[in-house]
């Protein structure tokens, strides 16, 4: 026995179209959560897809015997971009299955930590670009940290220096990925008898596809006709060999996986620092705890592999900050099996349904974490609180097999940026600013910017 998913009214044709904020699309389902509670179901040009908020349904979902990550919606767009690399294969694509196997070595521990260097190379520069510019520079956080990222990436992944603190300009690589998300967002949005109407843009689109896998292209040619000794992921995708069939990934596979890295590898991650410092500066008693442990950690000496293990305070602040901003906002899933599963003891849902779980409210769940979830307690996070958290309580890298092949990278590189900054500077910001999300395929904060002022003995 079931009971209906409860859904606003909609309108013929375009359904629950206007629940929903295309500037915003999280807001907009953050607030119809907070009306419809824990589950509810929106039809929007006859496609339906159901929305969770609570742990208790999401520890459900996650059970990978039962259901399984769907590709769909705006995702399904960026398919003609990637086809089935990594993150926009469906489950059940063989591709999916070869890529996993080659790739997951190239991401463990003792791979990610043979980047360290390079990585440190990059947030150096950082450091020195807040160093030379001096406690006057305004710092459009996201704007800077997203140069941090996406060099680090590049440079880790495929030995390519795209050197982003050097311009002004963004590479065209970054224009060309932002087209290609937006576009692909809002070709998922409109219904198909409007698409003579969007010819110009249908055509940006694949243009801006083009251009990727071109650059792209260029880089595996390189490599390949001039190999080089790295333990980079490019090297691993080109000279890797399944462990079980012994294939390799052909030529297009590696392009859809790299651009794959460059656009899932560097966004999430300048999410994360941005909104790390935006809490710490907010709350100035978490960023002299974080500050004290880091100076008693790693003092005067120059950060190294090990110290990112040693800080359990700015773990804890991270692990915080992707509580209550993960950058990634959602995933969805469905039910694997042909006639349907009950979710929650009482709701059916047909394998056809998308099923989103909308990670801000599952994230702030009173039943976990109680009246004040919605405030920045790192202490929350230590370790012998995290965990005892109950399944399905904190999911920002997605779940299971279909989970985040880069969070051992994301972290270590998070934790790195994080320790140099507050060892070499005192951090403040503007008190009136009101927190405002931007949302593209990630979030990040929105027109924010903090003044770094270099600490006493640096100079
Ligand atoms: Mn990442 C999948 C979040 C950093 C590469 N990532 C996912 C998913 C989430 C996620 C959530 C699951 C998506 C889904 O179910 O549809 N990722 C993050 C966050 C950070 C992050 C919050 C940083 C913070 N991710 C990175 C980095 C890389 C990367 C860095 C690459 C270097 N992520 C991926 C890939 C996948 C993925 C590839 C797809 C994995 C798969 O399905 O096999």
């Amino acid at each position: 026995d079931s009971v209906p998913i409860p859904q606003p009214t909609g309108w013929p044709v375009v359904g629950n179209l206007s629940e929903i904020d295309p500037e915003l699309p999280l807001r907009s389902l953050r607030n119809l959560a907070k009306t419809y509670g824990e589950i509810y179901s929106l039809t929007i040009f006859g496609k339906q897809r159901v929305v969770i908020s609570s742990q208790r349904l999401l520890a459900e979902l996650c059970d990978e015997k039962r259901f399984g990550k769907i590709v769909a919606a705006s995702l399904a767009e960026l398919r003609h971009g990637t086809h089935d690399g990594l993150f926009t294969a469906q489950n059940e694509e063989q591709n999916w299955h070869l890529a996993h196997r080659v790739l997951v070595p190239a991401f463990g521990p003792l791979n990610i930590a043979g980047m360290f260097d390079d990585m440190k190379d990059i947030a150096s520069q950082l450091v020195l670009k807040l160093a030379r510019y001096g406690p006057g520079y305004k710092m459009p956080v996201a704007e800077d940290f997203t140069r941090l990222t996406l060099d680090t990436l590049a440079l880790c992944a495929m030995d390519y220096r795209f050197n982003s603190f050097y311009t002004d300009e963004q590479h065209p690589f970054i224009s060309s990925m932002v087209n290609f998300l937006r576009l692909g967002d809002a070709r998922s949005r409109r219904p198909t008898y409007l698409t003579p109407f969007y010819r110009a843009d249908d055509a940006q689109f694949f243009k801006d596809i083009e251009y990727m896998r071109n650059l792209s292209q260029e880089i595996v040619d390189r490599r390949v006709e001039h190999p080089e000794e790295k333990k980079d992921l490019l090297n691993a995708m080109i000279l890797g060999r399944d462990p079980k069939t012994r294939q390799s990934l052909s030529k297009g596979t590696i392009i859809d996986n790299m651009i794959t890295f460059l656009i899932a590898g560097h966004e999430t991650t300048s999410g994360l620092l941005s909104f790390l410092f935006y809490y710490l500066i907010k709350h100035p008693e978490t960023i002299r705890k974080a500050q004290a442990e880091v100076d008693q950690v790693i003092g005067k000496q120059s950060i190294e592999a090990h110290h990112v293990n040693e800080l359990p305070y700015v773990t804890a602040c991270l692990r915080e900050t992707l509580r209550l901003q993960p950058t990634a906002p959602a995933f969805t899933t469905h039910a694997l099996k042909k006639e349907g599963e009950i979710l929650g003891g009482k709701y059916f849902l047909g394998s056809d349904i998308p099923i989103v779980a909308l990670l801000p409210e599952i994230h702030r769940d009173p039943t976990v974490y109680g009246d004040d979830a919605d405030v920045f307690k790192p202490e929350r996070m230590l370790d012998e609180n995290f965990n005892k958290l109950p399944p399905g309580a904190w999911k920002p890298f997605g779940n299971g097999a279909r989970g985040c092949i880069g969070r051992p990278f994301a972290w270590q590189e998070a934790m790195m940026v994080a320790a140099m900054l507050l060892q070499y500077f005192d951090f403040t910001a503007d008190p009136n600013y009101e927190l405002a999300i931007k949302q593209t395929l990630t979030i990040k904060p929105k027109d924010w910017f903090m003044y770094a002022k270099l600490r006493e003995g640096w100079t």
